[in-house]
């Protein structure tokens, strides 16, 4: 019982020390000092430099409730640690930051648990500016210490997260030491099971930010819904001095507005911008904004667009449209691992453009900023999504933790993003009592932040029953802006030809969305169109699909699974598969299945039909 309660109290010190500060929002564009590069690194499967090997507690909260007046930071030197006896940064090897780390060496191409990072550098800190470490994404849990300080820890693998280590720097020596964990476990988000490699690492971009002492925390600029001829926004500050003067300026729309910010450091505003030329995707029309307080000056790029639901149809700058969607995986079939630079994103987007898509699901969670990006400016529209996937563990309250702060982090670092229009709470999960609740709360806290998109979420359909009537007995599917729902007619069940025996009950006053569909096929792989993992079944089951989907009047459009294949672990049928997921319409090696040209040829008709004009 001592034990436990020990347990407890040290866990919620640790819970508490540890907490991140508040996301410093387009640390995109601010100067920054990139610490990627190579690492030297230490596989610890044993956790033998976390946890005490007698009472498998982790040192860190050890050492913080020893003396409860300090800051609950641990004082070991984590590296004496490491280095006195048995391990040496020094001598180890590197790795590449960022990267996973399964595609970086074969022997930890299954590797699930821990590995210690470490990078030396210089900083030479101005006055009394403040400086934070910025990571992109660390799969999933990263603790993080600066020259033997523990600054904090973060749990969940592709969101972002900063930590303010102003008191720690020295101008010279500095040594970063990172665990990074990614045992899949039963409270984490996801947990056990998924259909995607579960690459371990630093995965995204490590910088350091300096700002000045008083600093913009956030803000959101965005066309009004309710008045789309007047921005609506909010600048948030954080640091010394919270009641100052903000500039916004749009310096092409000669715009130039001043606001006071209250104690808090808050304050909102709107701004008439009666000629403000809309964001399209045939027009991906982005403004240069800059936000300036003080000595602090932040630019970013933003394109302004209206986005909103009228019965069925979606309408963008109030034109209806029609989703001409791919759902794709952060991953560079062509390279093998994580995508994580530019160009990744720049291959996957590209093949998305040549599908002739306007809309992306980037499944099935947080990608690199890079995406939404790079989507802003090549005009395609996006579904963003958060790991909750199949079998969470809904009654867990640290499990919905988890998925409220990533969840949190990504409708916060993409809030100002004219592609992102949609936030998705879920995908495929089971219809158990507690997961209703747990989606209603994830569905508040998105509107909370940001109630201009739309809230989905990939439902399932009636599937046990097999019945030719096809409907979405969710109860969620009432809560949602935009009906999604996962089907894999002609794959896992029966056929192709399946699909011509179906029919859709479906509501008739919302959007009704596609959010999967496909099979596997093996590129190069030929047979008749019976013959499963054939280019010819999967181009069957396509022509099949979209003839059953044609006729469901309220669909406003869909996301194939998939762009390109990719890696799972799940997926080991030898020849066929080892270790890929097929059901992409291009082949690991980058090459087009036959199946491309049947859904590039079905939304060249989509375009057409759905064609508007710009006017504004
Ligand atoms: C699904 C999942 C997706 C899988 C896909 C498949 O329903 O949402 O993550 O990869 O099916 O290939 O079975």
């Amino acid at each position: 019982m001592k034990n436990v309660i020990f347990a407890l109290i040290a866990t919620s010190l640790c819970l508490k020390s540890f907490a991140q500060d508040p996301l410093l929002h387009n640390a995109y564009h601010r100067a920054s000092t990139s610490l990627n590069g190579n690492w030297k690194f230490v596989i610890d499967p044993y956790e033998t430099g976390y946890r005490n090997h007698r009472n498998w507690m982790p040192f860190d909260v050890m050492e913080s409730t020893k003396n409860s007046a300090r800051p609950y930071y641990t004082d070991r030197v984590i590296e004496e640690r490491w280095d006195r006896v048995e391990y040496n940064f020094n001598t180890s090897d590197e790795i590449q930051v960022p990267g996973d780390w399964n595609s970086q060496d074969r022997m930890l191409l299954y590797y699930e648990g821990s590995i210690w990072y470490r990078t030396l550098f210089d900083y030479d800190l101005e006055g009394d500016n403040r400086l934070f470490i910025h990571f992109g994404a660390a799969n999933y849990q990263a603790d993080i210490y600066l020259n033997g300080n523990k600054v904090g820890q973060h749990l969940g693998g592709f969101d972002p997260f900063n930590f303010d280590i102003t008191d720690h720097i020295k101008a010279k020596g500095n040594s970063l030491v990172v665990r990074v964990d990614n045992r899949r476990e039963k409270h984490r988000v996801p947990n056990y099971t998924t259909d995607w490699w579960n690459y371990g690492g630093i995965t995204r971009d490590v910088d350091l930010i300096e700002v000045p002492s008083t600093y913009i925390q956030d803000y959101s600029i965005q066309l009004d819904p309710a008045n789309p001829r007047e921005i609506k926004g909010y600048v948030k500050l954080a640091g010394k001095a919270l009641h100052r003067k903000v500039t916004i300026r749009i310096a092409e729309l000669g715009l130039q507005h001043e606001v006071d910010t209250d104690e808090t450091g808050l304050a909102s505003f709107t701004i008439s911008a009666k000629k403000i030329k809309r964001w399209y995707p045939e027009r991906p029309k982005l403004y240069a904004v800059s936000l300036e307080a003080g000595t602090d000056i932040l630019k970013d790029r933003i394109g302004f667009r209206t986005i909103e639901t009228k019965g069925a149809d979606i309408l963008l700058n109030g034109k209806s449209i029609f989703l001409r969607g791919i759902s794709l995986h952060e991953e560079n079939p062509l390279q093998v691992g994580r995508a994580r630079s530019l160009e990744d994103a720049k291959l996957l987007l590209g093949w998305a453009k040549e599908l002739n898509c306007n809309f992306i699901r980037l499944a099935h969670y947080p990608h690199n900023e890079n995406m939404p990006r790079l989507a802003d400016e090549m005009g395609l529209l996006l579904w963003e999504e958060i790991p909750v996937y199949w079998g969470i563990d809904y009654e867990n309250p640290v499990a919905f933790d988890q998925a409220r702060s990533q969840l949190e982090a990504l409708v916060h670092r993409d809030k100002n993003r004219a592609s992102v229009i949609v936030w998705s709470v879920a995908n495929e999960t089971p219809e158990v009592p507690s997961r209703l609740t747990f989606l209603r709360k994830l569905k508040e806290i998105a509107t909370a932040i940001d109630d201009t998109r739309f809230i989905s979420a990939a439902l399932e359909r009636n599937e046990k029953d097999q019945q030719d009537v096809v409907k979405i007995p969710d109860p969620f599917a009432s809560e949602v802006d935009m009906i999604s729902c996962n089907e894999y007619i002609g794959w896992y069940a029966g056929l192709p030809q399946k699909c011509a025996e179906v029919t859709w009950q479906l509501p008739q006053d919302k959007p009704f969305f596609v959010s999967e569909f496909g099979g596997g096929a093996l590129y190069n792989h030929h047979g008749d169109s019976l013959t499963r993992w054939t280019e010819e079944y999967q181009e069957y089951l396509y022509k099949e699909q979209i003839k059953m989907l044609k006729k469901i009047p309220t669909l406003r459009g869909m996301t194939p699974w998939i762009l390109a294949d990719f890696r799972s672990p799940r997926r080991n049928l030898p020849v066929i598969q080892d270790g890929w997921n097929r059901k992409g319409l291009i082949s690991d090696g980058g090459f087009k299945k036959k199946a491309f040209y049947i859904l590039k040829a079905y939304y060249d008709e989509m375009e057409k039909r759905y064609a508007y004009k710009i006017d504004n």
